[in-house]
């Protein structure tokens, strides 16, 4: 753990108050008074305890960028359910902006301390089929965690996984019924729909919280992360893994990480 200046601040000033605290207990000799002192002490500590796991966490802010050579975005014809799903699909493997930052991008720390602070802050963790598309194509979700399966679209879809950490399954879906699966073990799971194979959607089952996606520009955030030195796992489900090493203080640690096709 470091002690910074923000939490010897405050433990300093605690010490002051708890030490006048405990001197006027000494000098009256009223019990209900002192009861009452004694729970002023308590609820000192434990503010000086959650500040103090604030002053101590950082924040990695990262972006993820394509370095590759340049891509052409592959296009599906639509052979089914035309009527809704349009006439072609563009191909959502890989999606890139303007800037080159790449979408959908699993970002997850390593060799997290087993006694790190354990906040799960994802999204909820939700999988839509909207216009024959997965959305969003990638979800987060707690070890132990649900994920809840919809269907918006007014025609039948199936939910279909073969995890090898978690039982498979293989849902038919249709139209507003809601899919609860629970998924136990970390892993990365694949999920397709066979009646309209361009679908695809990822699951994954995440061992702890530091786990981000990156959003639409190739941006990702790691809150409340112990200060340490860390490997940064970057997956992308065209590109493959990548890992770059981050030193974590206290405050924002900046991150550029670049991926491209070998
Ligand atoms: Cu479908």
């Amino acid at each position: 753990m470091l002690w910074n200046r923000r939490a010897h601040a405050n433990f300093f000033v605690m010490m002051c108050f708890l030490r006048r605290k405990i001197e006027q207990m000494r000098s009256s000799g009223d019990a209900a008074g002192q009861a009452k002192q004694l729970s002023v002490i308590v609820g000192l500590v434990a503010w000086f305890l959650i500040a103090s796991a604030t002053a101590w966490a950082g924040t990695i802010k990262g972006s993820v960028r394509y370095a590759g050579a340049p891509l052409e975005r592959k296009k599906f014809p639509v052979t089914i359910d035309q009527y809704l799903c349009g006439k072609e699909k563009e191909a959502q493997d890989l999606v890139l902006a303007s800037t080159n930052g790449i979408s959908n991008a699993v970002v997850s720390l390593q060799n997290v301390p087993p006694g790190a602070k354990r906040e799960w802050n994802f999204p909820p963790a939700k999988m839509d089929q909207k216009q024959c598309m997965f959305v969003p194509r990638v979800v987060l979700v707690p070890v132990g965690g649900n994920v809840e399966f919809l269907n918006s679209d007014r025609l039948l879809h199936n939910v279909r996984s073969g995890g090898k950490e978690n039982p498979p399954f293989n849902r038919a879906q249709p139209h507003a019924r809601t899919i609860s699966i629970t998924f136990k073990t970390p892993e990365f799971l694949r999920v397709d729909c066979d009646l309209h194979s361009w679908m695809r959607g990822w699951v994954i089952v995440a061992e702890h919280p530091f786990y981000a996606v990156t959003n639409g520009q190739g941006e990702f955030f790691l809150d409340n992360v112990p200060p340490g030195r860390y490997t940064l796992r970057i997956w992308q489900e065209s590109l493959g893994t990548v890992t770059h090493p981050v030193t974590v203080d206290t405050g924002t640690t900046t991150v550029s990480v670049e991926m491209g096709k070998k």
